[in-house]
């Protein structure tokens, strides 16, 4: 052990010394500024350090991982790569595992589900359990934030804290939400994005791929969607679209990240780009010009037409056959000119459509006016705390995915002066998008009926990845606390000073955060 490491706080070292026990100092004083087991976010359910226990990851390091776990351990092996410097090699599983970096598939009791994980680490190694990759997943991202930052590693070396975690989340559904219509993200992008939410255990990766500005997926049999409707966004810029490859890509980027992609195709409104793209979607026969404004409620896919559900089957067809993941968000939100009736009729009509493709059907909680079974998700969107249609939904055995907008919407500005994003949900700043419960955020929505939540990032005003990563960070990890963590964790408090030791590593991995005055970042 280098004095040195004790630099930053001379004074508890003379009283450790003093006390003639070297490590009863507080934790404070061993590990100046690297991230502790009591920092972790998402707060696991129980964490014990043990500071005597530090592991020290070097060149010489194995993972020690079964053939069943190499999607993990390949994981792992490049973003320890891509911190520590170290190339660390893959060998077989121990029979006794102590020493290196093990990963264990199973051992945990089955009904703590696939994504619990146990991790110890003492001086020797770490041993991460878990009974599905998932887990594995997950305890290997609690380990990556067991990790100095570089600037400290430098001085004290790749040092893991040592102690014993035992974790397992609340919801089963934890979502982001990315707009890829108003304004186009790239490819590279997106997996950026996906890189930054997986850190926080987030395993819903909802892509809002149709809007009236944009049309963002390449569709074989209606090839003008995304050649002519993608053309354009937001202010006039030349927009884009995915090509099918992208798209099954960024699926398989997300996978190797355990997140599910959830495609959603907005409809019967929010569909300008598509109604420009052919004439015949149009009541009139007439296409409307391509729209790069930010207005909302002005277009209607023609309800009393045939060939619109010709459409709608061949996108979905498309779609599903591109997507593993179980969901097909059909969007359904501010049809305001589609009338009461039709719009009943039209969801009526494409729910049978997404279920003929074996998915899911999830929408913003609207479309509940039209009954859907007790298998389909609505996405709560509203700013109040009740809602009758939601309500009866639960009732009838609904799980809710919760997105309100004045708690979970990340393009709200975080206050006044923000330079981007809306306000028309309020402000939301860091103490409000974590003050907040999605198991009794709604009067008649117990927990039970609540999947989970998801964090909207709606890009009217978003242009590129620096634009997402200043609005994203760091209320995501807030919204993931909120989704992973038991609710007998909560504690504004404690949060505050986690997520400052955040700060560090997000200016190493340059992330472009919002210095949120309520955080009490390092200097
Ligand atoms: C609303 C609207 C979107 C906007 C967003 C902006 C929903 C579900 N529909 O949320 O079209 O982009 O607000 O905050």
């Amino acid at each position: 052990m280098s004095g040195s490491r004790f630099r930053r706080a001379p004074a508890a070292l003379v009283m450790a010394v003093v006390a003639g026990t070297l490590f009863a100092a507080p934790a404070a004083a061993e590990q100046p500024t690297s991230t502790r087991m009591t920092s972790i976010i998402p707060a696991p359910v129980s964490a014990q350090p043990n500071p005597r226990a530090d592991y020290e990851i070097t060149g010489r390091t194995a993972i020690h991982a079964p053939r069943e776990a190499k999607g993990v351990a390949d994981y792992l092996v490049g973003v320890l790569g891509s911190s520590t410097g170290h190339k660390l090699r893959i060998e077989a599983p121990k029979h006794n595992p102590k020493h290196g970096i093990n990963l264990v598939l199973g051992g945990l009791d089955r009904k703590r589900g696939p994504e619990a994980y146990d991790l110890d680490v003492t001086k020797h190694g770490v041993v991460l359990r878990a009974n599905a990759d998932r887990g594995l997943f997950a305890g290997v991202q609690t380990l990556r934030q067991l990790l100095p930052t570089k600037s400290d590693a430098r001085r004290h070396g790749w040092r893991v804290s040592g102690g014993t975690i035992t974790d397992e989340p609340r919801f089963g559904y934890r979502g982001a939400m990315l707009d890829v219509a108003r304004h186009f993200f790239t490819v590279d992008d997106v997996k950026r994005y996906i890189d930054l939410i997986s850190q926080y255990k987030i395993n819903h990766l909802h892509l809002h791929l149709a809007d009236d500005q944009g049309w963002r997926i390449e569709i074989k049999s209606w090839p003008r969607l995304a050649t002519y409707g993608g053309s354009t966004e937001v202010g006039g810029g030349p927009g884009g679209y995915y090509t099918q490859e992208d798209y099954k890509a960024l699926v398989a980027y997300a996978a190797e990240r355990q997140i599910t992609v959830v495609p959603e195709i907005d409809m019967p409104g929010h569909t300008n780009a598509a109604l420009a793209s052919y004439a015949e979607l149009n009541c009139d026969g007439v296409a409307p010009p391509l729209y790069t404004g930010t207005d909302v409620g002005f277009s209607s896919l023609c309800i009393g037409k045939e060939i619109t559900y010709t459409f709608i089957d061949d996108v979905l067809r498309e779609l599903s056959a591109l997507t593993p993941g179980p969901y097909l968000h059909i969007g359904s939100d501010e049809a305001h000119s589609t009338p009461e009736p039709d719009y009943l009729k039209f969801i009526e009509r494409v729910m049978p459509i997404v279920a003929k493709h074996g998915k899911t059907v999830a929408g913003w909680h609207e479309f509940l006016k039209a009954t859907p079974p007790t298998s389909a998700l609505p996405q709560y969107w509203g700013t109040t705390n009740s809602n009758t249609e939601v309500t009866e939904a639960a009732q009838r055995g609904n799980k809710i995915l919760m997105s309100p907008a004045n708690k979970a919407y990340m393009d709200m500005k975080y206050d006044p002066s923000t330079p981007l994003g809306l306000s028309w949900a309020g402000y939301i700043e860091v103490a409000d998008a974590y003050g907040w419960n999605p198991g009794t955020h709604m009067q008649g929505v117990p927990e039970s009926a609540v999947i989970g939540l998801e964090a909207p990032l709606w890009s009217e005003t978003l242009e590129n990845i620096d634009h997402i990563e200043f609005m994203a960070f760091p209320r995501l990890p807030a919204y993931a606390e909120l989704g992973w963590s038991a609710w007998s964790t909560h504690d504004w408090e404690s949060f505050r000073q986690r997520l400052a030791r955040q700060g560090p590593k997000w200016t190493e991995q340059g992330v472009d955060f919002y210095r949120s005055p309520q955080i009490p970042w390092p200097a």
